[in-house]
């Protein structure tokens, strides 16, 4: 058998796929939850450090590491043959960083017996948290690096406009704020290359993919940007792993893994960011269709041929796992946003998905928008969150029936991706829609009819996970292409109505105006 696990190390937990591509088959699935399984030993309910200022969201590398021994834990009691696995790929949040000292190395390649690695690897952080992509603490930064080099110099440069959750902003706060644990600093991983690291015992490469995630890489070279580089800190550049394409291979797994029931023999490719493995595992690396992806975040993204960037500063260009680049916007008041409209109705998702949208028409009949920013917004920025409604005097007072208000937040959400997906300059025919707010008819119609596109569902446990599954699968020779055919197969078509586009266009215009109102 050729079995090809992959991982997705995410903001809430850590999840497994593990695909047969000779059979076609997904053979299991499987996740840990930060917050229900480590939440409490970690301190951190969602899987993120509480603080005082809502800009700054961290989260312990440590329980990462544990609930990866622990979703290998409950594998292996389910009687999958491990030992068959011939590559594991993987992905993780993206930005996020990791500070490790020089026993690093040592550790991971060595780990003292008797003790779990996770025990012993707080040794080697030179910082003892993780900022996340959640975190927009380091406007000060971005600020500073747009004075240095210029907006668009990075932008051209790097594929995006500084941005608070990118890793150089981020690595530039620590350098100035932490001078001495900076300098203890010698490697600064992202967490997909930091949890490879650890797979493999050794320090593993960043991909294109997520290497494109931190305003530091050269799109255009595929190399670390010397400028960028100095600019952001001191010595950074030999603190960086090397970058390579996310289907080469790190290297065997590392002997400690073995305990699980792997073979020694298992090969542990480069991993990537959870946004470019979760293009591979939606079918669209190979482009002609977008992505709406309802995560923790919202995403929409697609291949891309040509590096376009985006004026506004809010779009960004990654490296394409497949080849060639992808084109990403992402919404931190996504899932997030919805819950809490739910939590304030009521209702459960059956209701939120489902009969919100029976019981109203479009736009509620009085154009109701919404603009649902509850925690600061990156897509567009702003950092003083705040909610903004335009439509009937009920609606924009918090009168509205229940029904009405979630139409609106769907609606509103849809919205805002066409406006700020515009800058990609393609009219997507098909679009695929995968995450938790997928399962929602009322959601997935909302989205054909404000994009006037066909979208099509598809019935994945985790896109990213399976997306890392089909790199690994690659790595060793499968075609990408046919992996897509195979375990991204379409399983619902939802058309537009024509009648309910014309209508959402002319919402978009009264959305852009509301949320242009009192920027940052
Ligand atoms: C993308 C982004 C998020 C994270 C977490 O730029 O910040 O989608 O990758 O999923």
């Amino acid at each position: 058998m050729n079995l090809f696990m992959g991982l997705d190390s995410s903001t809430q937990g850590v999840k497994t796929v593990i695909i047969d591509p000779d059979q076609g088959s997904i053979l299991a699935s499987d996740s840990v939850n930060y917050g229900k399984e480590l939440g409490e030993k970690y301190e951190s309910p969602e899987g993120v450090l509480p603080n005082k200022d809502p800009l700054i969201k961290h989260s312990n590398p440590l329980m990462w590491v544990e609930a990866l021994e622990m979703l290998f834990e409950k594998i292996k009691k389910k009687r999958i043959p491990l030992d068959e696995i011939k590559a594991i790929s993987g992905c993780g949040q993206q930005h996020g960083s990791v500070y490790l000292n020089n026993k690093f190395d040592a550790l991971i390649s060595s780990p003292p017996k008797g003790k779990d690695l996770y025990q012993v690897l707080g040794d080697a952080l030179s910082r003892k948290s993780s900022p996340i992509w959640m975190d927009s603490s380091t406007g000060e930064q971005c600020r500073i690096l747009s004075e240095k080099i210029g907006t668009e110099e990075i932008r051209r440069r790097s594929g995006s406009a500084p941005v608070e959750r990118f890793t150089g902003p981020q690595i530039m706060k620590f350098y100035q704020s932490e001078p001495n644990a900076y300098a203890n600093t010698s490697k600064i991983h992202l967490v997909s290359s930091f949890i490879c690291s650890v797979l493999c015992g050794k320090s593993a490469p960043i991909d294109f993919g997520d290497g494109s995630g931190m305003n530091i890489m050269n799109l255009q070279t595929l190399k670390w940007d010397d400028e960028l580089c100095s600019a952001v800190a001191k010595d950074l550049k030999r603190k960086l792993p090397s970058l390579a394409p996310a289907t080469s291979i790190v290297g065997e797994i590392n002997p400690y893994f073995l305990k699980y029931g792997f073979s020694k023999d298992t090969e542990v490719t480069v991993w990537t960011g959870d946004n470019p493995a979760s293009l591979v595992g939606s079918g669209a690396s190979g482009g002609s269709v977008a992505v709406i992806s309802l995560g923790t975040s919202d995403t929409f993204f697609s291949a891309m041929k040509k590096p376009l960037t985006d004026p506004d500063g809010c779009g960004h260009v990654f490296g394409n796992p497949a080849g060639g680049f992808m084109s990403l916007i992402c919404f931190k008041n996504g899932s997030l946003a919805r819950e809490k409209i739910k939590a304030e109705c009521g209702v459960d998702w059956d209701f939120f998905g489902g009969a919100a949208f029976q019981d109203t028409i479009p736009g509620g009949g009085t154009d109701n928008i919404m603009v649902a920013h509850f925690f600061p917004e990156i897509t567009p920025l702003r950092i003083n969150p705040k909610l903004k409604f335009s439509g009937s005097e009920d609606f924009t007072k918090g009168k509205a029936d229940k029904a009405l208000k979630i139409r609106a937040i769907v609606e509103s959400q849809m919205l805002a991706i066409k406006l700020h997906s515009a800058w990609m300059g393609e009219k997507f025919k098909t679009i695929r829609i995968t995450g938790g707010g997928s399962k929602s008819k009322g959601i997935c119609q909302t989205a054909a009819d404000v994009f006037g596109s066909s979208v099509e569902t598809i019935s994945i446990p985790d896109s990213a996970a399976l997306g890392a599954a089909m790199i690994a699968a690659s790595s060793r020779g499968y075609d990408l292409s046919s992996l897509s055919a195979n375990f991204a197969k379409p399983t619902g078509r939802i058309e537009p109505n024509p009648n309910n586009t014309a209508l959402y266009d002319r919402m978009l215009e009264k959305y852009r105006e509301l949320e242009r109102e009192d920027r940052v």
